[in-house]
């Protein structure tokens, strides 16, 4: 089964979100080629502060609180496999459940005007973690896990969601006891570099070097849109990735390292990353509106040097 027929199938479900097919870049080592994620910037400009929850996602489960605070949120995605996971961020309108979600979800059909992409950590390779930081306004939301496994099935519909209710501040601190898990606090700087998402493309506002960034990720097109991070092995290219995860043989051309999963038109994540000089690629797996294909048959990836 292509990776567009999988997408297309997923999006005629109703799975709107489906995000990084990349998959099946679950097994990927590449060994010397090391990516540290999370670490923290050095630079002494701290404007941003952030509250800090760790989520962690295995086969087929996210681990994470049942409540958080409103606010400006550093999400850590611990990937403890042995699949890929990445933690898609959903918020429900007023009135809606998760039980609505469900109920939507197993009917299939577009997706919900009343369901909305907030973003979320994107995929880092099994064993490590992937940092992004997201606004919480307070509501209901679903973490969601949409990359399928070798069979096919999205992990959502192998029951990989998780309920999250995101409370006011002010409320928290009269509404005993409100397990945020959630007790750390996170300065990172200034986002250094702003990428634009557009249908179909990644705009970055000055290049990515090496060392530790925060990486404003905005989507500006009329589409839901991902940014997947991934570091490509020597010789490798995004088509490279892309031709791997329809079909995975051989070694994988390259290791995730997150980035944000979907976000509606309008909103912005910050992505924390800390890159080695070499070559990456930007890949959208998300489905499109019109053809139902990922968005790198749109040509949604591209391929930068990290100096
Ligand atoms: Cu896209």
């Amino acid at each position: 089964m292509s990776t567009t027929s999988r997408h297309s199938g997923r999006a005629r479900r109703g799975l709107p979100l489906a995000a990084a097919a990349a998959v099946v870049l679950a097994a990927v080592t590449l060994g010397a080629a090391a990516v540290r994620l999370q670490a923290v910037p050095t630079s002494v400009e701290a404007v941003g502060t952030a509250r800090v929850v760790t989520v962690t996602a295995r086969d087929y489960a996210f681990t994470a609180p049942d409540t958080l605070l409103a606010g400006r949120t550093e999400v850590r995605l611990v990937n403890e496999g042995p699949e890929l996971h990445h933690a898609a961020i959903v918020r429900l309108d007023d009135g809606k459940t998760p039980a609505d979600f469900v109920r939507a979800m197993q009917a299939g059909g577009p997706p919900p005007t009343w369901m909305h992409e907030v973003g979320g950590p994107n995929a880092p390779a099994p064993g490590r973690t992937s940092t992004t930081i997201v606004d919480l306004e307070p509501g209901t939301y679903m973490f969601l896990c949409f990359i399928p496994s070798p069979d096919g099935k999205p992990h959502v519909m192998k029951g990989m969601m998780k309920a999250v209710t995101v409370v006011p501040a002010s409320a928290a601190t009269v509404a005993a006891p409100v397990s945020t898990g959630a007790g750390a606090m996170s300065t990172r700087p200034e986002p250094d570099v702003t990428m634009t998402l557009r249908d179909y493309g990644f705009d970055l506002s000055a290049p990515l070097t090496s060392g530790s960034h925060v990486v404003r990720v905005r989507n500006e097109a009329a589409q839901g849109h991902e940014v997947l991070f991934v570091r490509l092995a020597p010789g490798k290219t995004p088509q490279d990735v892309v031709a791997w995860v329809e079909k995975p043989a051989g070694p994988p051309p390259g290791m995730p390292l997150g980035g944000t999963v979907g976000m509606a038109r309008g909103v912005s994540n910050d992505v924390v990353l800390e890159l080695e000089p070499g070559e990456y690629g930007l890949l959208c797996f998300l489905p499109d509106a019109g053809d139902g294909k990922p968005h790198v048959a749109h040509g949604m990836m591209r391929q930068i040097t990290v100096k």
